[in-house]
């Protein structure tokens, strides 16, 4: 094995995996029987696998991972081993001779409902579940558990026909019948080979919601989702979200399923959002239940994005699927991609590309920029869990659509194509996707390779110089990428930078490049390659204002001194409708860092009325398109307004935008009013783009206005509060009335409590709500949350919602005293004895404490410290933080 020996979860002393150091698998594992005999508190796994040797190293020892696995028994090709024959310490069965093809009988007694970690086999109030990927197959027996070993399975379940009546694993049922003593049982097979990790199983109480699709190519699949009883009225919108992504796979991507049955099951307890386990998908409840009375529409719109992902993970990632886990953004970037484009063509193309990169700029950017950057493929890890990032995923998924973008759409099918043609049913590398779409498309990928194994984000300064008389215009772009932890040289990249060129008229002029004849396009995808470049444009007939990197087209931060006038007009005029709303963002950031300053220095901050006009646009263009008006009407969020800062003032950036909010609501106080009530939308609910983008727009007037702090306006929210029909509107209404120190903010808290205390996604929304205000008593109402029966910190969902919600409250969490950081810390502890992955992901927050001014630092590093010196951190959680620490 390329793995070291698995670390139990308190190992002293955490190996590092490195990429240089992948072998291919000693052996293979063609075949998996599986035989789980499920009790109430205990399951015994019996497991046969046939065993191949691979290498010609006839020496090799086997050696098979395990973790928290209690041995019963252990026979080679029959023969029942003694202690001599094997080593098995709670960790890897390791076998010195074995033969060169054999069958390995082992049987273990594992503890599910003692799995707090959530990884391996679990329990859950309804059932037993399990979550494989990465490396939880080891705690559910011995095995090769790296992706690069792909079997074929057959699973036989035993349990208590009472406790356990559904009994669920990858592919079809085979057999299924009674036993003794009000046991049942039944067989399952998965006609696919595939690596563990895709493995999954479910015994549980649970309904069922069924359906079917006709494939493109007629044949019939069953398709199930399966639910907590009493849920399946809220697995409605799933369901047709499951048949949409179907669709559209095989209209955008020719790809049909492959399986007879494709089925779904949520659960409660899950450490992320889903899992695309072969056939037998298990997903997070928060992205299967939704109905308008207790889900929002952002919920609504995740729900589909996740139901397509992980069904599209079912060709990208389980079809052809990784060689090892430096190459997870082979599966995940390309299939967050894939989701993206099916959410473009779902709802608004440039709503989407909007909320996409501001959460690139949320999360992905400070990512680069702190302790934790690593390349889209990392070249080295202590935990695998810790690199299911936002540089994996969403930064990955730009490296993908940069391909796109540069081969163009017709070109980038070809490449997918050729892809499966040559990996179905493999484990492959990042470079082997690559070389298909380079090879299908004849374009020369090789420099764009960097992207995988550069971190950081790069930034391109750009100038421009118009020159009246000879009516050129020359485009100066010089790009670097700064220096990371562990990578301090960076070579120049392969960029595509779209751009336009509008014209004082507000039209886009004609993209003629030096020694072309004749100007093609009016908007063109330049290929930066080089670390200082120039492009000169001929017959521009008028002084333009050039559009960059229009849709976002790479992942950089790009620099060019537009003037405020220029950024208005290409608000106002620019085709692209992305940079439109960039411009928007632009503007109002220049602003808010400049009123930082004011109050910094004791000034007062002004309100430019150039800015008031380019808002009096929005709203007078916002029925044309509301959602892209609440995206535009949005400004640029504290934590992204502290990223360009070289020391971030939480209170003064918290100031800032606060003040410029009510100096827009003060401006526009009557519009926005007006605004609101003629948006009061009639007729029944429904999630679509186009009535979510009203609410949208509609709930951002009303956030305005309760920043002025005036009556009327609370009691405005409160009536929406008490009267809205679905759960966009009353989130819209509570989340205002969160930041306002008012009796109808307890009042709301309350009723909302009240009604909503049994309906655990719903509740998780009042967490967040009162962990994400910005009133100054926020942590000690958190402290109280922390004690209320409401709270579960085994709970991966309770935790995000009030814990990370906090944590991400920048004001709030680093707060000067240091008792945000100091309160973490303690969650974090709790949390690391039961869940480490969850708790890494809490550490997570303290990435940018060194962005903070002295004081904070101080107290950041002692949280820190503390954290380091427990001596009983996890593996997880003590990678994020000796990195946090090691800068
Ligand atoms: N592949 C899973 C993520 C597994 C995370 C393991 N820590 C879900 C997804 O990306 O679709
Ligand atoms: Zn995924």
């Amino acid at each position: 094995m390329y793995f070291p020996e698995a670390a139990t979860v308190r190992d002293p002393a955490p190996q590092v995996v490195r990429i240089e150091d992948y072998t291919p698998p000693a052996f293979l594992i063609p075949q998996v029987e599986l035989d789980f005999d499920i009790h109430a508190d205990f399951t015994r796994v019996r497991a046969r696998l046939t065993i191949v040797r691979s290498t010609a190293d006839k020496s090799a020892p086997l050696v098979l991972d395990g973790e928290e696995l209690a041995l019963e028994s252990l026979a080679l090709d029959g023969r029942v081993l003694e202690a001599g024959d094997y080593t098995v310490d709670e960790g890897p069965l390791r076998l010195g001779a074995v033969p060169d093809a054999f069958v390995l009988e082992t049987v273990c007694r594992i503890e599910p409902h003692r799995n707090t970690q959530l990884m391996g086999l679990y329990a859950s109030r309804d059932g037993l579940f399990t979550q494989c990927e990465a490396e939880g197959f080891r705690r559910i027996t011995w095995f090769a558990d790296r992706p690069d070993v792909m079997s074929r399975y057959e699973v036989t379940l035993h349990a208590d026909r009472e406790r356990y009546p559904v009994l669920l694993s990858n592919g079809n049922r085979v057999g299924a019948g009674e036993e003794s003593a009000g046991r049942h049982w039944a067989r399952w097979a998965d006609p696919f080979a595939k690596p563990c990790y895709l493995f999954a199983l479910v015994a549980a109480r649970l309904d069922v919601l069924e359906d079917h699709f006709i494939t493109a190519s007629g044949r019939r699949v069953r398709l199930a989702v399966y639910v907590e009883p009493g849920k399946v009225p809220l697995c409605r919108f799933a369901m047709q979200a499951l048949k949409r992504a179907m669709k559209w796979d095989e209209q955008v991507f020719g790809l049909e399923i492959d399986l007879d049955q494709y089925m779904i099951v949520a659960v409660g307890d899950f450490n992320m959002g889903a899992m695309e386990n072969k056939g037998l998908n298990i997903f997070n409840t928060k992205y299967v239940l939704a109905d308008e009375q207790c889900a929002t529409d952002t919920d609504f719109m995740n729900i589909d994005r996740v139901v397509a992902h992980e069904y599209f993970h079912n060709w990208t990632g389980d079809r052809v699927t990784c060689r090892d886990w430096f190459q997870l953004s082979l599966k995940e970037g390309l299939t967050v991609f894939r989701d993206q484009e099916f959410g473009a063509d779902t709802y608004s193309r440039p709503v989407q590309r909007i909320q996409e990169v501001r959460g690139l700029r949320a999360a992905q950017f400070p990512e680069d920029a702190g302790p934790m950057a690593h390349p889209v493929r990392p070249r080295s890890y202590m935990e695998i869990s810790n690199f299911y990032t936002a540089t994996v995923y969403e930064k990955g998924a730009e490296v993908v659509r940069m391909i796109h973008t540069l081969v163009g759409p017709g070109n980038f099918r070809k490449g997918m194509d050729l892809y499966f043609a040559r990996h179905d049913g493999q484990a492959v590398t990042c470079d082997e996707f690559v070389q298909a779409m380079a090879y299908a498309s004849g374009y020369d990928l090789a420099q764009f390779m960097r992207w995988y194994d550069q971190a950081g984000t790069p930034v391109l300064e750009i100038s421009g110089r118009y020159d009246a008389a000879s009516r050129r215009f020359k485009l100066l772009v010089r790009q670097s990428t700064p220096p990371t932890p562990a990578q301090q040289e960076k070579l120049p990249l392969h960029i595509p930078l779209r751009l336009g060129l509008v014209g004082e008229s507000g039209r886009d002029l004609p993209l003629q490049l030096e020694g072309e004849a004749q100007a093609p396009h009016t908007e063109r995808v330049l290929s930066l390659r080089r670390a200082e470049e120039s492009f000169e444009f001929v017959n521009v007939p008028e002084r333009p204002i050039p559009s960059l990197a229009r849709g976002f087209s790479a992942p950089v931060i790009l620099r060019y001194a537009w003037s405020d006038a220029e950024l208005a007009h290409l608000m106002a005029h620019d085709s692209d409708p992305f940079n439109r709303w960039e411009a928007g963002q632009r503007l109002a950031l220049q602003l808010l860092l400049a009123r930082v300053a004011a109050l910094r220095a004791g000034e007062q901050p002004r309100t430019p009325g150039s800015f008031l006009d380019a808002i009096s646009m929005v709203l007078a263009r916002a029925d044309e398109d509301p959602a892209f008006a609440a995206e535009a009407l949005a400004l640029p969020s504290e934590g992204y307004i502290g990223e360009q800062m070289q020391e971030v003032d939480p209170d003064a950036v918290q100031a800032a935008r606060l003040g410029l909010r009510r100096d827009i609501a003060r401006a526009f106080r009557d519009q926005l009013l007006a605004a609101y009530q003629r948006l009061a939308l009639a007729g029944p609910y429904s999630p679509d783009a186009r009535s979510a983008g009203g609410r949208a727009f509609r709930n951002a007037c009303l956030a305005y206005l309760m920043e002025l702090e005036e009556q009327e306006f609370r009691a405005l929210c409160m009536r929406q509060f008490e009267r809205a029909d679905n759960m966009t509107d009353t989130m819209a209404a509570l989340g205002a009335l969160a930041n306002c120190d008012c009796v109808e903010r307890t009042a709301a808290l309350e009723s909302f409590y009240a009604r909503w205390k049994d309906e655990p996604l719903v509740v998780d929304k009042w967490l967040a709500v009162q962990a994400s205000s910005r009133l100054p008593g926020t942590l000690a109402e958190v402290r109280r949350l922390a004690a209320h029966p409401a709270f579960d910190i085994r709970n991966p969902n309770k935790v995000y919602a009030l814990i990370r919600s906090f944590c991400a409250n920048q004001a709030r969490f680093n707060a000067a005293d240091g008792e945000g950081y100091d309160f973490a810390a303690d969650k974090l502890l709790e949390i690391d004895s039961l869940n480490p992955q969850v708790a890494a992901r809490v550490a997570r927050s303290f990435d940018r404490w060194r962005k903070f001014d002295a004081g904070r630092r101080a107290r950041a590093q002692a949280a820190l410290e503390r954290l380091r010196d427990s001596g009983r951190l996890s593996r997880d959680s003590s990678e994020i933080v000796q990195r946090a620490l090691a800068g």
